[in-house]
């Protein structure tokens, strides 16, 4: 294979023409990003550090992929909604780490999908345990992949507590993204949560031990905001703990510098073996979560687009292709190319600038003709990336959700689900869950759908398009809502 051919899940194609092209006609596995114009609101400088992360920039997500290398087991806390033998629930769902890597083996794993996945643009250190507190073993790995692959972005998620300690390493590392999960800013909130931490080569318990962690954890936020390192605050809902309280939070992490704040619910079961999952606290449900997000507006920024992934994870945020990389199938020896990714980069600086302008023209036609007080739209969108409707119904494991209106197309939320079609045949009780995962949802677009399926949608009143296949997700969703409307399609909708 030449330097220059781009492979995207079996796509092989030598130029960005031929790229262009290859997802005109199949749908694209993925995507990178990278306009020079960021939003209106947004410094070119703090752009120029987002704009290809996908965790910070929701745009982001439809075109880069971030891996996740679990070097750090060790914890300085106890939190009540994690269990020691699965992933750290700040940065995970749970599920036990399929393997623990040293510095080195994680070097050459961060090769291996770098060569294989050219979205990949993010290393992130989230456990299994705290990356802050498993230092010299954080460190050791970021320092070997910015040593020979230089153009990936390294990215920390920490509970903070041991991380003012390592601050100026960071900035020596040019670490420009850090996470920390902060579940609340009042000690009496915390003791619910935290039962000790160790600090100071002292355990601590009882409203001591969530005193300091707060502490810590403001102290941490303070010194990464005054350095220019932008924070993305995670917190865990947990209903009748900390739901209510998390507005305040919001507010806090606000002032303090937080460049956005995910609010993800908590994920509890019985066989976690947490303290919630066994003694029955559960999470939010959709609403809820919804609803504390709406409240937090004019707050910090809030990210909707978290899918709690694994401390392990690999790819686009919407899947997992870990098991494609477990050590046993990545080569002893194994060199950096970085040509496929930097190919990639610059169709996709060309691609997102077109997809931009396209839901603005859509958006302006929108407005003009639709009432400000119109009511919204929800629509469901199946994607493989690259902001396109590019997924036949029966091969998606989510649904992003878009809201349109008089304002234009905006990003909701994603609502996962089994995938419908297996092997070839689809399968009745999974139609039935995946109807009642789009409950709400009048309409779902799609690149393709069968008439079985497309009739039962029908039969609980969703209407299935395939119209739109490989087309941009926002003028799609826009041309769908004048046509329900009964409004003419715009020109944007139509080219
Ligand atoms: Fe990983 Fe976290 Fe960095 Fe992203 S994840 S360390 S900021 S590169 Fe992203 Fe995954 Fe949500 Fe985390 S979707 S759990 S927010
Ligand atoms: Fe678990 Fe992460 Fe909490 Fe540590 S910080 S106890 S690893 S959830």
């Amino acid at each position: 294979m030449s330097a220059n051919v781009i492979s995207l899940d079996g796509l092989q194609v030598a130029s960005r023409d031929d790229l262009t092209k290859a997802i005109e006609t199949q749908g694209c596995e993925s995507s990178a990003c990278g306009t020079s114009d960021g939003p209106a609101d947004m410094d070119p400088a703090t752009w120029e550090k987002v704009k290809d992360h996908p965790c910070y920039s929701e745009e982001a997500h439809h075109y880069f992929a971030r891996m996740h290398v679990a070097v750090a087991p060790a914890c300085n806390i106890q939190c009540n909604y994690c269990n020691r033998k699965y992933d750290c629930a700040n940065e995970s769902r749970p599920g036990v780490v399929s393997e623990r890597l040293t510095p080195e083996a994680a070097a050459r794993k961060v090769i291996a999908v770098a060569n294989e996945i050219p979205q990949l643009s993010v290393l992130g250190i989230a456990g299994p345990g705290d990356g802050g507190y498993d230092w010299k073993k954080t460190k050791a790995t970021f320092e070997k992949v910015a040593e020979q692959l230089p153009d990936i972005k390294l990215c920390l998620s920490s509970n903070g507590l041991a991380l003012p300690d390592h601050i100026d390493e960071l900035m020596d590392m040019n670490v420009d993204h850090v996470t920390l999960t902060i579940n609340m800013i009042d000690p009496e909130v915390g003791e619910k949560i935290y039962p000790w931490i160790f600090h100071d080569h002292k355990r601590h318990t009882g409203i001591e031990a969530s005193r300091i962690l707060h502490e810590r954890q403001m102290q941490s936020l303070d010194m990464l905001s005054e350095r220019g390192i932008l924070v993305k605050v995670n917190s865990v809902m947990i209903p009748g703990i900390n739901d209510k309280h998390l507005m305040e939070v919001n507010k806090v992490v606000k002032q303090k510098g937080a460049f956005l704040h995910n609010i993800m619910p908590l994920i509890s079961a019985p066989e976690h073996g947490t303290v919630f999952g066994l003694n029955g606290q559960r999470g939010p449900n959709a609403a809820e979560l919804k609803e504390l997000q709406d409240a937090c507006a004019g707050g910090a920024n809030l990210m909707r687009h978290c899918r709690q992934c694994r401390a392990d994870a690999v790819g686009l945020l919407g899947e997992d292709r870990g098991q494609e990389f477990t050590m046993d199938l990545v080569p002893e020896e194994v060199s950096y190319d970085p040509s496929k990714r930097e190919a990639y980069r610059d169709w996709v600086a060309e691609e997102r600038g077109e997809r931009r302008a396209a839901a603005q023209e859509a958006k302006a036609e929108t407005s003009a003709v639709v009432a400000t007080d119109a009511e919204a739209l929800l629509v469901a969108v199946a994607t493989k990336g690259g902001g396109r409707i590019n997924q036949h119904f029966g091969h998606a494991t989510e649904f992003q959700i878009f809201e349109v209106d008089a304002e234009g197309v905006r990003f909701v939320t994603h609502r996962r689900c089994d995938n419908y079609c297996v092997g070839g045949y689809g399968e009745e009780d999974k139609l039935d869950l995946v109807i009642k995962t789009l409950e709400g949802i009048p309409v779902i677009l799609c690149a393709k759908i069968g008439d079985c399926p497309r009739e039962a949608l029908e039969e609980a009143g969703i209407e299935a398009v395939q119209d739109y296949a490989f087309e941009y997700i926002e003028t799609s969703v826009s041309a769908v809502y004048r046509a329900r409307m009964g409004l003419p399609a715009a020109e944007a909708e139509i080219a």
